[in-house]
């Protein structure tokens, strides 16, 4: 636990300090705590996305999240709760955060939204040049069944907050790098393509919000990832972002969700999404 931490004080809940300088502190933890004062690549990996870390290299050390300034312990089943650092066969490092914290946690104040993509500040600020964002997520497409993979080449936010202050006008053209894209598309031509829209959480849709949700041209829906690449891009990161569909959004399949038939499905399709991401990292 970090001193602040254990004092129940997160900095980034103090709006007289600056966030980019919080994450330098944690970054710089992170360094003190690994022993690896740069890293190259971040992945955070979300549901159905854990297992990506025991097959992309050796992880050379584990840091409990919450240990460093600005992280808290993930809450969440089938997060890892952990930040380590990995050493890839290409020997470049890679930073993998293993905890999220999601803005349904305590919402609505710039503080949170600060919490919300700390570990992307703080991965830009260890020295990471790419982010790679994993999460699961509602499926809209009909097509895409439980377990499918798919590449997000655009969002929508709607979760009705940023997490850029003040007059700081960031380009989202392309804030899935085309390249990266382009890339996993090289190493598995099948892999879908589509839009997310981000919203608040933390229940699920309605029937007619999907209807809404697929009018406005989302192909799936979840609870991250979208301000998390935004920062990554006002950061100057490229960003790769990977949707595990685990299960078709509401009234888009008859039955209703169940949040341990949404787990069930993520940790089926795990070692299968987890290999294919593997792959794509090779050639990064
Ligand atoms: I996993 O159907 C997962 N996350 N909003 N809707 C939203 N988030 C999700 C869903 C879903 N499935």
């Amino acid at each position: 636990m970090s001193i602040a931490g254990e004092w129940g004080f997160n900095p980034l809940e103090d709006p007289s300090q600056d966030p980019a300088e919080i994450a330098k502190q944690a970054a710089f933890e992170i360094a003190v705590a690994t022993g690896i004062g740069h890293h190259d690549i971040a992945l955070t990996l979300g549901s159905g996305w854990a297992a990506v870390v025991d097959l992309i290299g050796k992880t050379t050390e584990e840091i409990p999240a919450e240990e460093i300034t600005g992280f808290s312990s993930s809450g969440i089943p089938g997060h890892l709760g952990t930040i380590r650092s990995v050493i890839l066969p290409n020997n470049k490092r890679a930073l993998v955060i293993g905890a999220r914290t999601h803005l349904y946690e305590g919402r609505g104040a710039q503080g949170f939204v600060r919490r919300v993509v700390h570990s992307v500040r703080t991965a830009a600020a260890s020295g990471a040049k790419t982010m790679v964002l994993t999460h699961g997520a509602g499926g809209i497409r009909p097509a895409w069944q439980p377990g499918t993979p798919v590449l997000i080449k655009d969002h929508l936010n709607l979760t009705g907050t940023t997490p850029i202050e003040g007059a700081t006008f960031i380009d989202m053209t392309n804030v899935y790098t085309p390249a990266l894209r382009d890339l996993a598309k090289s190493v598995d031509p099948s892999l879908g393509e589509g839009v997310l829209a981000q919203v608040p959480g933390p229940q699920y849709e309605t029937p007619a919000e999907v209807q809404m949700l697929r009018g406005l041209g989302a192909d799936m829906v979840g609870m991250s990832v979208a301000l998390e690449a935004m920062a990554a891009r006002q950061a100057g990161m490229d960003v790769l972002g990977l949707s595990l569909i685990t299960n078709q959004a509401a009234g888009i399949s008859p039955t209703p969700l169940s949040h341990k038939e949404v787990l069930e499905a993520g940790a089926k399709a795990e070692p299968r999404v987890s290999a294919l991401l593997a792959r794509i990292l090779e050639q990064i």
